[in-house]
């Protein structure tokens, strides 16, 4: 991996210093500056007029009239907009059911085919999805492309388990091999004052919602049972889904002996995510799910912000524990629907624009400017690696490069933190990618009840006192399969066998 981010980084070095290329054909001829509106999910804080949107505007030859909308309810945002006729030139799209919606969309001629926009003014976009059947959805009905993935992921995954080295030194323990260590670790952590402060102030985790978006250390411990969080998985030749595979039973069964010892944090069923990451941020738990991504000094504020509270922490990355079978797995992603869309809508003025807005940030300029800023100004190079100079959430907001890097993101290669590579290392061999993406029908009736149903029993069986576990998960099995999850079962293992 070294090899790789000496790679990426001395492709900056040696790009070009000016970073506005390809002026506008437009501008040249009439001097009017060609709009493109852009609708975007907002992450971190935009600013109009930040310094990274004025080089990509640079760049491409165009002004961007840039929307960002709020990012906690952007499926619904993207769902209004899509119903409303009201349409930007060029938006992220946020599907509940990609292949239906974009063939829908594309039969309507509300949004546009992309092969040949692409194959003019997307050489870059060309080379970073290569793996056009998999990655662009190319699902509009006379076989065009029309939509473009906006994330890459080459490694499959992107997060890991930490564990903080430092208390386990303070406590001469080691890193946890499997579940039964994962428990002595855990309970030490929680009772064994390994900050040394003499308070009883820290946890072994911070809890864990096993359907719920926020991501938890229970992956880990559901993977330790046989379970891949949010993945369907052959037992006795049949597809199962994770919610209701009888290892998660023993998962929920290990949890809540932790979380009835105290190991876990108490409040997590009520902590807002606010909450929760001040606290993640704090000296409190000793192991944590963490996105890599988050592990990144020069490309996310996250690590930057623990170390501030937290500057003598140092972690580990405990592997995955092994299942009944032996067997050391971790859940990885898909290759189809994982991604937002770039779609264009067909009354768009200057759709090449928007095409080359997408092309730039392809390029190792535009991929850098979107990941870190302006060189010099926002990062330098230091030590084989990028070193960010951008230091506050007021610094991020000016910059504006986050938004960015989210909105087309060339793979995961942006890395300026060996932890980040350690972090690959670590789980790279255990990742399983999902055995079966396609959706089936009854998913569009049933899946959102079931996830409402998954969402509350699970975390009753985990935290609630003096329950029959064994009475009520055969009682939450029963409703589960009786709410449509029989149909979507049957549906799944046919498409599954048809496929082999
Ligand atoms: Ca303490």
């Amino acid at each position: 991996m070294r090899y790789a981010q000496l790679l990426f980084v001395t492709a900056l070095l040696v790009a070009p210093a000016g970073l506005a290329i390809a002026a506008g054909e437009g501008e040249a001829a009439t001097g009017e500056v060609p709009e493109v509106h852009i609708i975007s999910r907002m992450l971190g804080t935009y600013q109009e007029g930040n310094l990274v949107q004025g080089e990509l505007e640079k760049a491409v030859g165009a002004k961007f009239n840039w929307e960002p909308k709020s990012p906690g309810e952007y499926r619904q945002t993207t769902q209004t907009i899509l119903a409303s006729g009201d349409y930007p030139d060029l938006l992220e799209a946020w599907f509940a059911d990609a292949q239906r919606e974009i063939m829908e969309l594309a039969e309507d001629e509300v949004i546009i085919g992309l092969d040949a926009l692409l194959a003019e003014h997307g050489p870059n976009v060309l080379k970073a999805r290569p793996f056009k059947e998999q990655w662009y959805r190319p699902f509009g009905p006379d076989g065009d492309t029309y939509s473009i993935n906006a994330r890459f992921n080459s490694w499959g995954f992107e997060w890991g388990y930490t564990i903080r080295q430092d208390w386990l030194d303070t406590l001469g323990l080691s890193v946890p091999q499997d579940l039964d260590e994962y428990y002595e670790v855990v309970r030490a952590f929680t009772h064994d004052d390994p900050d040394g402060d003499g308070k009883a102030d820290t946890y072994g985790l911070s809890g864990g919602y096993p359907a719920k978006g926020r991501r938890s250390m229970i992956e880990y411990i559901l993977g330790g049972h046989g379970v891949l969080l949010s993945h369907w998985d052959e037992v006795d030749g049949e597809l199962v889904w994770w919610a209701v595979h009888p290892g998660t039973k023993e998962a929920i069964r290990y949890f809540r002996r932790l979380f009835e010892e105290g190991l876990v944090d108490p409040e997590f069923p009520i902590m807002t995510r606010p909450q929760w990451l001040d606290k993640q941020r704090q000296d409190t738990y000793g192991t944590l799910w963490w996105w890599n991504t988050h592990l990144d000094e020069g490309y996310s504020q996250w690590w930057t912000e623990f170390k501030r509270g937290v500057p003598h922490a140092e972690v580990s990355f405990i592997p995955p524990a092994p299942d009944p079978q032996g067997r050391r797995r971790m859940p990885g992603q898909g290759v189809k629907g994982y991604s937002p869309g770039l779609i264009i809508f067909s009354h768009a003025e200057h759709p090449e624009k928007a095409i080359q807005l997408i092309d730039y940030l392809a390029t190792d300029e535009g991929a850098a400017l979107a990941a870190f800023g302006l060189p010099g100004v926002h990062w330098e190079e230091g030590d084989n690696r990028i070193v960010s100079m951008i230091d506050t959430a007021e610094d991020q907001a000016a910059a504006g490069n986050y938004i960015f890097s989210w909105f087309f993101r060339r793979d995961n290669m942006m890395v300026t933190s060996p932890l980040v590579f350690e972090n690959r290392s670590a789980y790279v061999d255990y990742v399983q990618r999902p055995v079966i993406e396609d959706r089936v029908e009854a998913e569009g009736e049933f899946r959102a009840g079931l996830g409402g149903l998954e969402g509350s029993r699970l975390l009753k069986m985990q935290i609630e006192a003096d329950i029959d576990l064994d009475a009520e998960w055969d009682a939450y099995v029963e409703e589960w399969y009786a709410s449509g999850g029989q149909a979507i079962t049957d549906q799944k293992n046919a498409l599954w066998k048809a496929m082999r």
